[in-house]
Formats: C-alpha cells, sequence, structure tokens
C-alpha cells in the first residue's frame, strides 16, 4: 500500500440495501440491455438500448458512469453497484424504483 498512485474513483455499495423490487427490476432491465446473453452488457448494447429508451439521457456519459472499472463493458455487479450508489446518495426506494419503471414502461409499444 501507499506506492499506488492510481486512486481508482470506484467505490463499492456494497453496505447499500436496495429494495427486492428495485433488484428485480433492474435485473431485468439488464437482461434486456444483454441482447447477447453475455452477462454483460457491451457499450455498443448499452447505447444502442439507451437511446432507445431512455431518450433524455446522454447515453455516452451514463455509460461511463455506470462502468467503474471503464473497461468498455458493463457487468450485472456494476449495474446494482450504480443503483446502490444512486440510494446512497439519498434518493428513497420509492424514488428510484419510480424512475425505473418510468423509463421501463415508456419502451414497451
Ligand atoms: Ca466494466
Amino acid at each position: 500500500m501507499g506506492a499506488s498512485k492510481s486512486k481508482s474513483k470506484h467505490e463499492t455499495f456494497h453496505h447499500v440495501e436496495l429494495n427486492e423490487d428495485i433488484v428485480k427490476l433492474a435485473t431485468e432491465i439488464f437482461k434486456e440491455m444483454d441482447e447477447d446473453g453475455s452477462d454483460t452488457v457491451t457499450k455498443i448494447e448499452a447505447i444502442k438500448y439507451w437511446a432507445t429508451n431512455y431518450a433524455k439521457i446522454n447515453a455516452d456519459e451514463f455509460f461511463n458512469t455506470v462502468d467503474l472499472n471503464n473497461d468498455d463493458s458493463i457487468t450485472f455487479e456494476e449495474w446494482i453497484d450504480f443503483w446502490r450508489e444512486v440510494k446512497s446518495k439519498g434518493h428513497s426506494d420509492d424514488e428510484i424504483l419510480e424512475e425505473v419503471s418510468l423509463s421501463n414502461l415508456s419502451c414497451k409499444d
């Protein structure tokens, strides 16, 4: 310790408990994004999905936020960690769920 100069911005939020409805919904969204079922969402898959379903967000910027280790793919762990982080910033379960549901529903057509 001490020698490493590259201080990762990656912080884990495993201590944050997510409501099981959120986990369920986040899991569904992850599966939808993961088109080839590889258990990781590539940048191409993610941006394609978000550009279609989340018109309001900057897909590229959002991807970089969720891709904590910057390897151009999102694992389920990173995805869930992202939601934990959102919660740790003071959003309630209901707020998050509403946000995720709305985004999810808006693509059903
Ligand atoms: Ca990653």
